[in-house]
């Protein structure tokens, strides 16, 4: 694993880091989108007071903190592998090129000493049966705080929300008392717990240190401005109906999915999904500074 020196500055001198996800660059967003997304994310993070600490695999090796031409190969190249945790280190072993899941940046960034992470939303349990996001499980046995806008959207998220009860996952709806459903700010579902504030938050991750709890806790912050959950759920089922009849499935399932949202949407939902990752990107810095002297 290699650090930017920002980022290692801040880790020893005990600053707020946020860590960055970059499969959303590699795999869930179109070019030239993806790229000034990271950086409008990185300008967020920094602008709440904190460091980013985008992580992405460069040629087999683990970098946690990109650099600008680093952040651009992994935006342009057309070779670089989807790395979940199954497959993240054989990447790292044939020296590959790989964008990060929600599951692997959690991993490496709790490795790192990095507390905290945004990302735009988690892998869950798709409608399809047998296929489930390895964030699930990942997440149950990390402990980082993780501030997304709920499951994505193209999920079933009843399932989703009953499968993280499972697995123990620390969950916490942010001012919410119901599962954000990423580009919809609510959904039926209601959730186990609600933080109120940034301390709050915080709080929760103190004590599931202190009771010795190894799973995540979950922050789901709802998108400010998004679109109505009926409105989302049409357009998910007509795409999911499309990848079965196309047989398409595996780990291209969920980036086809969000491009089939897009163009269902006319663009409505990758303008939404912009937002909730600078949303997060922000409430996770708040929250990283809240947590400064922490254990
Ligand atoms: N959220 C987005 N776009 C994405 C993803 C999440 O808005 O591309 C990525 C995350 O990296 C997540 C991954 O971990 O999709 C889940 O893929 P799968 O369902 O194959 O586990
Ligand atoms: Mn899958």
């Amino acid at each position: 694993m290699r650090y930017a020196d920002e980022v290692r500055q801040a880790l020893d001198a005990g600053r707020p880091v946020v860590a960055l996800e970059s499969t959303v660059i590699t795999h869930g967003l179109p070019a030239p989108v993806n790229l000034e997304t990271a950086r409008r994310l990185e300008a967020a993070v920094r602008e709440e007071g904190a460091v980013p600490a985008t992580i992405g695999i460069l040629e087999g090796e683990v970098r946690v903190g990109l650099d600008p031409d680093a952040l651009e190969a992994l935006a342009t190249r057309n070779d670089v592998e989807k790395a979940s945790l199954w497959n993240l280190a054989a990447v790292v072993a044939r020296e590959q090129w790989g964008g990060t899941t929600v599951a692997t940046t959690a991993h490496l960034a709790a490795r790192a000493g990095i507390r905290v992470f945004a990302t735009g939303g988690i892998g869950g349990v798709h409608p399809v049966p047998f296929d489930e996001s390895g964030d699930l499980l990942g997440l149950s046995r990390t402990p980082v705080v993780v501030v997304s806008s709920g499951p994505k959207s193209i999920l079933d998220l009843g399932a989703t929300l009953e499968r993280l009860e499972s697995y123990g996952v620390g969950v916490v709806g942010y001012k919410t008392m119901f599962l954000p459903a990423f580009h919809s700010p609510d959904s039926p579902y209601e959730l186990p717990a609600t933080v109120w504030s940034e301390a709050e938050a915080a709080a929760a991750w103190r004590a599931a240190r202190e009771l010795g709890l190894v799973s995540a806790t979950l922050v789901f912050n709802p998108v400010s401005e998004g679109l109505p959950y009926r409105q989302v759920i049409a357009w998910v089922n007509r795409a999911n109906e499309e990848a079965r009849a196309a047989g398409i499935g595996g780990k291209d399932l969920t980036p086809y999915l969000l491009r089939r949202l897009s163009e269902l949407s006319r663009g409505r939902t990758d303008e939404v999904n912009l937002r909730l990752l600078e949303e997060n990107a922000r409430l996770a810095a708040r929250v990283a500074r809240e947590l400064v002297g922490a254990v």
